[in-house]
């Protein structure tokens, strides 16, 4: 008999399953999916409903993957030609971040953004460590990115993860939903899952002094219910955000704040480059949208980092 379960982690080899009654599995592939999405360095993800068949005794098999509702992706590392699918069937996306320890930056906030409004999922902005921003030149920092992407219709919330700060307003707004955390390595991902949920004791790990970066401490993501219902995914930090399968042509959707401003671009195709009377590059001129977002638009399209 099929019944449904849910991947709640994979490291691989290993893919785990929980079943409605609330039990975990270590399921095994059956052979002929592991073949399918080509793209792709594993046919399921985080996330996925699964079918599964018990057929032989003592040991599920997953048959089937159910269809996705939505799902993220990024450029494996050292892969260049294939995908990962970080995980699916998600209502929101959370890059965690900080200012320093490891330090963040637009580049990789926007690449984060523009792969999630890619994918249709909404995006938040969590900055994380805010206790330890004292100076006045750290304040202006955390101002400075707060404004920034606030003005684009992101929420951006600024929390302490160890220091209990601002932890209740953001558990609002994970309520009820499946949310992903993804960020640098040290950020303080698994940090902030065990500040919404004290009993899961997931690992942390120390910030490395000689580059103040992150040491990689989670390995896989893993999906863990803080409460009922509130279904929070961790997962090992990143070192960049690499765009896949957008092409330059589509790149000025994925910046929301472009788009009432486009409508008085005299081309309708107006890629907001060079373009005569183009209203969305005036109206960085005169800093209506921020011109950091959009010389990174502009940056993106220049690079080679798109598909042709
Ligand atoms: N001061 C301060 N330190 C924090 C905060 N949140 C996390 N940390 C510290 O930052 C370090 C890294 O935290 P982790 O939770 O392991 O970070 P992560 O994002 O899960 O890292 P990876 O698993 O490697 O991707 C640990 O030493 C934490 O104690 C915070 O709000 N304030
Ligand atoms: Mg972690
Ligand atoms: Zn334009």
């Amino acid at each position: 008999m099929a019944m449904e379960g849910l991947v709640v982690k994979h490291t691989g080899s290993i893919v785990n399953v929980r079943l409605p009654d609330g039990s975990v599995h270590n399921c095994r592939m059956k052979g002929l999916l592991r073949t399918k999405g080509l793209r792709t360095t594993h046919p399921v993800a985080v996330g996925d409903r699964v079918l599964l068949d018990d057929a032989n005794p003592g040991e599920l098999l997953i048959s089937d993957i159910c269809p996705r509702e939505n799902y993220i992706i990024r450029k494996s590392v050292n892969l260049s030609a294939q995908a990962q699918i970080i995980a699916a069937n998600l209502d929101q996306a959370i890059l965690v971040a900080s200012l320093h320890s490891p330090r963040t930056s637009t580049g990789f906030i926007d690449r984060f953004l523009i792969t999630c409004e890619a994918y249709q999922i909404p995006a938040m902005l969590v900055i994380n460590k805010s206790d330890l921003y004292k100076t006045e030149d750290e304040q202006a920092l955390l101002r400075y990115f707060t404004t920034l992407y606030q003005e684009a219709a992101y929420s951006v919330i600024a929390l302490s993860a160890t220091e209990n700060q601002n932890i209740n307003q953001f558990k609002a707004t994970l309520k009820g939903k499946i949310s992903l955390l993804c960020g640098h390595s040290g950020s303080g991902k698994s940090s902030l899952i065990n500040s919404l949920n004290t009993s899961l004791n997931l690992r942390s790990g120390d910030i490395s002094s000689a580059h103040n970066k992150g040491k990689h401490t989670t390995t896989f993501a893993e999906m863990f219910e803080i409460e009922p219902d509130t279904w929070l995914i961790d997962t090992p930090g990143v070192k960049e955000f690499g765009l896949i399968d957008i092409q330059p042509d589509e790149l000025r959707h994925y910046f929301p704040e472009f788009i009432h401003f486009a409508q008085e671009c005299r081309f309708a195709n107006c890629q907001h480059l060079h373009e005569p009377d183009c209203a969305v590059r005036l109206a960085a001129e005169n800093h209506q949208i921020a011109p950091e977002r959009y010389d990174s638009y502009c940056g993106i399209i220049q690079s080679n980092e798109l598909d042709a």
